[in-house]
Formats: structure tokens, sequence, C-alpha cells
């Protein structure tokens, strides 16, 4: 049906939004940042119900970021230079502890964004990776490399059972509906490079405003 197909992950429908995220002058636009998130958080979906805490969490995040492109400032959202800049000139960011604004943008896009680091150390992983590699290892490598140090031990221990629910590698390069096992490869080739130019541009902007440790 449509809906079944409408919710079909695939990867180079990810890979285009990812494509559609920086502006000639590499400025990052929210709108397709977070309909790259929507794409990888079908996919997670689509790996079962045990991933359901992270992908909720994913959501949550994403309808926040929504909201604020669709509110009554959203052209002040329309890329994440001009978010931080609208919301740290207004006073709407808590920057060194929680307060009144316990949802900015720019703490919630933060999290995404350590999560793309995540995502970046694991496709490369997956790509690289030989016929007997295990996604669970390759997950859950990147995940110590990245975004575990973020997260409480509770968390920590939640996500490594669920890594170990991870199908194994072939399966896993299938759901991604690409096509042949080096079909899935060569696109990774084309992806990351995209996915790693987007984290480093916002990984310099939350630097450059010493947002990095936005609680
Ligand atoms: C090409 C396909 C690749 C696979 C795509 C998978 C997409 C994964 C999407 C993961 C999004 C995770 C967002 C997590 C954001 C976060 O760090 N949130 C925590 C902090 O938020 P707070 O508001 O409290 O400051 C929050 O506590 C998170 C809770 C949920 C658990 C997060 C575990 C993250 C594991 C990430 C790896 C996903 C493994 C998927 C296997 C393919």
């Amino acid at each position: 049906s449509v809906v079944a197909e409408d919710q079909k992950f695939s990867l180079k429908e990810v890979l285009d939004t990812f494509k559609l995220c920086l502006t000639e002058n590499k400025e990052v636009y929210l709108e397709h940042y977070v309909a790259g998130w929507r794409g990888l958080v079908k996919f997670l979906n689509s790996l079962g119900s045990v991933f359901g805490f992270i992908s909720k969490d994913a959501v949550n995040k994403i309808k926040i970021l929504v909201g604020y492109l669709e509110g009554d400032n959203g052209s002040q959202y329309v890329t994440i230079q001009s978010m931080m800049k609208y919301e740290l000139d207004s006073g709407l960011v808590d920057l060194t502890k929680r307060g009144n604004h316990p949802e900015s943008g720019c703490r919630t896009l933060l999290r995404l964004h350590r999560a793309l680091r995540w995502l970046e150390l694991f496709l490369e992983r997956l790509r690289t990776s030989s016929e007997d590699g295990k996604t669970s290892v390759m997950c859950a490598d990147a995940y110590n490399e990245s975004l575990a140090q973020h997260h409480p031990w509770v968390i920590r221990k939640a996500a490594g059972m669920a890594f170990c629910m991870l199908p194994g590698r072939l399966a896993f390069l299938e759901v991604m509906n690409v096509g042949t096992p080096e079909q899935v490869v060569a696109m990774l080739g084309e992806a990351l490079p995209l996915i790693s130019e987007v984290y480093q541009i916002t990984e310099e902007l939350y630097a450059q405003n010493n947002m990095l440790d936005l609680p």
C-alpha cells in the first residue's frame, strides 16, 4: 500500500535529504536536517520494537524542532546558524544549568548532533567491515566512542542491550533497500562525506558559541 511504501526506509532517501542540508555558503537547513533524522527513525522502527525507546526520544526531539520551524518565529529557524543567533540574542537558551528554556532549539539539536557522530562512526565501520563483521559490535564501538560519553549509566546499559538485538550484517544491509551489499557499501561511501561535513560544520558552530555542553 501507499502507506507501507511511505514507511519503508531507503538509504537513498536519507542521502538525498543530507545532500539538501547545506546552503551555498555552508549553512545548514534545519528543515532538511530534521527530515534526515525522520528517515533514520523510519529505519530504526523497521528494526523492531526493542529500539522503541531510542526512536521515541529522537521523535520527541524532532517534534520540538518542527514546532519551532512551524511556529510564529519559524523564519528565525531556517538554518542552524540563524536558530543559534536568534535563540542566543533573545536569551532563549539555558547555557549552564536547566532553567526557563529546557527545550531550546539549540540544546535539542545538540542531542541529535551528538547522535549524528555516532551514526558517522557506525556507518564507517559498516562500510569497511568484512562479511563476518558483527553489527552489534560495530554499533557498540561507535557508541562508546561518541554518544555514550553523554549518557548516564542506565541509558548506556539499555542501549547496550538493544545493540545485541541488531540483525546481522547481511540482513542489516538488506533493510537499507539499496540493492546488493556492494551497492550498499558504495552508497555508504557517497553518504558518509556528506554526513561528516554536516557534522563538522555543526560542531564548529557549537564550539564557536561555547555551547558544546548545553544542559
Ligand atoms: C543508515 C541506517 C543507520 C541506522 C540509523 C539509526 C538511527 C538511530 C537514531 C538514534 C537517535 C538517538 C537520539 C538520541 C539523543 C539522545 O542522546 N538523547 C538522550 C539525552 O536527551 P536529553 O533530552 O535527556 O538530554 C536521551 O536520554 C536518550 C534516550 C534514549 C536512548 C538513546 C540511545 C542512543 C543509541 C544510539 C544508537 C542507536 C542504535 C540503532 C541501531 C541501528
